[in-house]
């Protein structure tokens, strides 16, 4: 009984190469190739915060020194980014969009120095998101 079972086994190998060979000549369709996860990346040229309705998301985000973040407004309300604290702003100078950011508008800051910066929007102060650069 187990010798049978082995040959059976030979047999559907030997027929299942024999379909392989097939299939070299006809014509089959790519699969997909899937991207890899970007989220993991460490050399990721740059990263993405939405602001969305009820705020920062992701509301909190680590890079790698020299990542450029950008920050992108999806709602309809007013958005200014700008480093804690309200209203100075000196956490992180520079990392102050210094302007309000319409619906679709977006803001670019490069970080290049390691730390946890705290961030909100200047026009909601209470509506914050922390960028940790390590
Ligand atoms: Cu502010």
């Amino acid at each position: 009984m187990k010798n049978h079972s082995h040959v059976t086994k030979l047999i559907s190998l030997a027929a299942g190469v024999i379909l392989l060979g097939q299939g070299c000549f006809a014509p089959r369709p790519t699969p997909p190739v899937q991207a890899p996860p970007t989220s993991s990346n460490p050399s990721d040229a740059g990263r993405f915060v939405e602001y969305v309705n009820g705020g920062f998301s992701p509301n909190e985000i680590q890079i790698a020194p020299g990542t450029t973040v950008t920050f992108v407004n999806k709602t309809s309300q007013p958005l200014w980014v700008a480093s804690d604290p309200h209203p100075a702003h000196t956490n992180l100078a520079g990392f102050d969009s210094k302007t309000v950011l319409d619906q679709g508008e977006s803001y670019a800051f490069t970080f290049e120095n390691v730390g946890k910066w705290d961030f909100h929007n200047h026009k909601s102060p209470g509506v914050k998101g922390r960028v940790i650069v390590k």
